[in-house]
């Protein structure tokens, strides 16, 4: 039985086996994509090594001593008439294993690379009294559900750096995800270079919630950090949290504070204290040059502007808030995203809305935003807060949404999570992880395995193609991949490891 995460939309599998000492990567050299040769040559060789345990390098390690197997050929080919009948998707894919070798073909690069994925998680140990890796005979041809598969992480209150989230882009990666979205600011600190403005990061950036010395991204991680999803086929959405969530800016700059002093540093964890006013002098000018900055810096075509829980302020004067960041935003030549409260104010077209807060009774004037034209994310806190306890003793997160265990973040259907929100109206899926209460590496990464995978096999697969019993097998295969990587997760029971 094969295990790959997300299910494919459609899987054949055959009883026959092609046996892998080495892949030999053939037919790429990709004009559009020149390094996924390496990668791929990376990812299958890693698979190969962990199954047979033996050390297998780029390339195929020993396999040119005289007498070793021949090498299984790898063939990646750009072709439009790849993927499922009748898909759209630039993503979608096939994948064809017979016995010589795996053909991966796609209109796109990306394709390839989900392509790849699936035959990494293809891979498996040796028959029994058999030496050396194998993989079964399939034909796969595969697109996602949504085109917006994504992970947030606030790096606010605490800070991961460079390397942290170029981990966290692989293991996304891993599992067709194509979005990060870097929560790069909040009342506890500002984590990204502005060069216009370089006191934020170098004077409210040395801290966090528990106690640390905090940090940030300069210009040149944020250029490797979205270099380096680029390469993985994942964008980055860069998050200037306003009108709230600002204490970080109220602390550097007195002239944003209707009092003109500045305000302490904050390291604690409580939300909706802080706030921007509209009518002061410096305000716009603070919001122009921030936004421009992070626009500038950015190459996908999305910046978020916050919004979320902005309370102490009027009706009147948030909505005056978003009308301006969206200004300000698609002035900077990018398409605002924001957090579900800006569907309260009047709109431009265009403009994303991420729903999250599963409290309110009445959603009526997000189904309304979406009905005018608004695309929206669902994030609902219940099922895709990775922050949150799998259970009421676990030692991290937060469980104000309610208790997240694997089997929550992965049996939910998005169409339904709003009840009247037009299903034409979803651009895709999204978790997300705040951290007030995840300090380290290991701890992010306990928070986000295994549930990041129920999430990506809900924004990748179609619902009838998915199945909670068989994601609770299928998904214990890939222990042993974070094993090997030295990615730490959760455990959870409620999986068949
Ligand atoms: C709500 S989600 C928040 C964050 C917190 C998170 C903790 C959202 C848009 N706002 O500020 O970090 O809950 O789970």
């Amino acid at each position: 039985m094969v295990s790959i995460i997300p299910q494919p939309l459609h899987l054949l599998t055959r009883p026959e086996h092609v046996p892998v000492a080495r892949f030999e990567i053939r037919g790429g050299g990709l004009e559009q994509a020149p390094w996924l040769d390496g990668l791929a040559a990376d990812v299958l060789g890693a698979a190969v090594a962990r199954v047979a345990g033996t050390a297998q390098g780029p390339g195929g390690g020993d396999g040119e001593r005289t007498g070793s197997p021949a090498p299984t050929a790898v063939v990646l080919r750009l072709d439009e008439n790849a993927g499922p009948d009748g898909s759209t998707s630039r993503e979608r894919y096939s994948l064809v294993v017979d016995a010589g070798g795996a053909v991966l073909s796609a209109p796109e690069p990306a394709g390839l690379f989900h392509a790849l994925q699936t035959l990494r998680q293809l891979v498996e140990a040796p028959a029994p009294g058999e030496a050396g890796a194998r993989v079964p005979h399939v034909v796969v041809h595969d697109a996602p559900r949504y085109g917006w598969r994504g992970l947030s992480v606030d790096v606010a209150r605490h800070f991961f750096g460079l390397a942290d989230l170029r981990a966290v882009v692989d293991v996304a990666a891993a599992y067709k995800l194509n979005v990060l979205h870097l929560h790069l600011t909040d009342d506890q600190g500002w984590r990204i270079e502005s060069p216009t403005r370089p006191e934020l990061a170098e004077l409210s950036s040395g801290s966090d919630t528990s106690g640390g010395s905090g940090g940030h991204l300069s210009l040149a991680d944020f250029r490797a950090l979205q270099d380096h999803a680029a390469e993985r086929f994942v964008r980055v959405v860069p998050e200037i949290d306003v009108p709230g969530h600002i204490n970080a800016a109220t602390h550097v700059y007195g002239d944003l504070m209707p009092d003109g002093v500045p305000t302490d540093a904050y390291t604690g964890i409580e939300v909706g204290f802080s706030r921007l006013t509209i009518d002061l002098p410096s305000t716009e000018p603070f919001l122009r040059d921030v936004f421009t900055d992070l626009a500038r810096a950015t190459d996908g075509e999305h910046v978020h502007l916050g919004g979320d829980e902005v309370l102490k302020m009027e009706p009147a004067e948030y909505a005056r808030f978003v009308e301006l960041c969206e200004r300000i935003v698609l002035e900077a030549g990018k398409k605002p995203v924001a957090w579900q409260e800006v569907a309260k104010a009047p709109l431009r077209p265009g403009t994303i809305v991420q729903y999250w807060d599963t409290h309110p009774a009445d959603l009526t004037y997000l189904v309304e935003a979406a009905e005018a034209g608004a695309r929206v994310i669902m994030s609902p806190a219940n099922r895709v807060y990775l922050d949150m306890k799998y259970t009421a003793d676990f030692p991290l997160g937060q469980d104000w949404a309610g208790l997240v265990e694997v089997r929550d973040a992965y049996d939910w259907e998005p169409e339904e999570a709003v009840p009247g929100l037009p299903a034409s109206a979803i651009e895709g899926v999204e978790a997300a992880v705040w951290t007030e209460r995840i300090p380290t590496l290991d701890d992010l990464f306990t928070m986000l395995l295994p549930r990041l995978t129920a999430v990506a096999e809900v924004a990748w697969t179609e619902p009838a193609r998915k199945d909670w019993e068989d994601y609770r097998r299928r998904v214990a295969a890939e222990a042993a991949v974070w094993r090997e990587s030295g990615v730490a997760f959760h455990p959870s029971p409620q999986v068949a490891w």
